[in-house]
């Protein structure tokens, strides 16, 4: 396995257990890197608190941020700077939509509801990485979680899909503009996870039955699958790849 020891990075959108930046926690733990955690709101901080506690790690630092605010972002990279200095890579795990504008016609979405999901969903990995940028001294690994929702049409992904295809789009401009300064931005495509923000997606049980009988691996993509790729591009082992959208969905995309 790949060491990570000596280096730290910044894991965002941490809910609970099942969340996928959950699984990119582990593996960043096992690989022996010191990690710090940010959460939306308040009633985040103890539930994270908590499971940060249950890693073999001593990471102490679990800041509040809330990416619809350009303040609350400042604040939290003004405080890893103080606290930690330098970071080496950080992990974007982090999305919304309204539930009623995941189903029905897409045709059918709001305004409001298109800028949300695109706020938090897509523009949120622009101003971390302006953010993160100056903390990453040594060079840098960014990674972004992203769904095919966002490359083609799936049933119900609907204003999500369109602020994946911003996503990516972004992760291949930041590539391009922070590339000089040693940082690299990939995004990881991950096939369904059932955690709470897939709960929103109607039909979800059938979307994970269709990649059991149809992906070539013939089964679903697990949390723990995600981290470990998540730990291959924060390391020196992928210092080739930048701007790349890497699928992590048993082979999916392909069909
Ligand atoms: O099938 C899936 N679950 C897939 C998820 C397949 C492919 C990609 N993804 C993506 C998601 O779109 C997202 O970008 O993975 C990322 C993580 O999602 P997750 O692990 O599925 O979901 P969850 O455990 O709910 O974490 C998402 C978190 C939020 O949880 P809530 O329940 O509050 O939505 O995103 C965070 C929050 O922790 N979040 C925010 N963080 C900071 N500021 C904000 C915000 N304004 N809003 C949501």
């Amino acid at each position: 396995s790949i060491s990570l020891a000596g280096k730290t990075f910044v894991i965002m959108g941490v809910a609970n257990k099942r969340s996928i930046a959950w699984g990119i926690a582990r593996s960043l733990d096992q690989s022996g890197a010191r990690l710090i955690f940010t959460y939306a709101g308040e009633r985040f901080e103890k539930s994270v608190r908590d499971l940060v506690a249950t890693l073999d790690g001593n990471h102490e630092l679990v800041l509040p941020c809330d990416v619809t605010s350009d303040e609350d972002v400042a604040k939290c990279f003004e405080t890893i700077k103080e606290q930690v200095g330098t970071i080496h890579g950080l992990a974007h795990c982090i999305a919304f939509a309204k539930t009623e504008e995941l189903a029905g016609d897409f045709s059918d979405t709001s305004r409001d509801g298109f800028l949300l999901a695109q706020n938090i969903s897509s523009y949120s990995l622009t101003i971390i990485s302006k953010y993160a940028k100056p903390l990453m001294t040594e060079g840098g690994s960014i990674v972004a979680l992203t769904y095919i929702g966002g490359e083609r049409v799936m049933p119900n992904y609907n204003v999500m899909g369109v602020a994946k295809a911003s996503l990516e789009m972004s992760v291949r401009y930041l590539a391009a503009d922070l590339g000089k300064h040693g940082i690299r931005v990939n995004a990881i495509s991950s096939g369904p996870i059932r955690t709470l923000s897939a709960k929103g997606i109607s039909d979800f049980n059938t979307i994970l039955h269709e990649i059991e009988e149809k992906s070539p691996l013939r089964r679903n993509t697990t949390p723990e699958e995600v981290g470990d790729t998540a730990v291959f591009l924060f390391s020196e082992m992928s210092r080739g790849i930048t701007g790349e959208t890497l699928h992590v969905d048993s082979g999916y995309h392909v069909l």
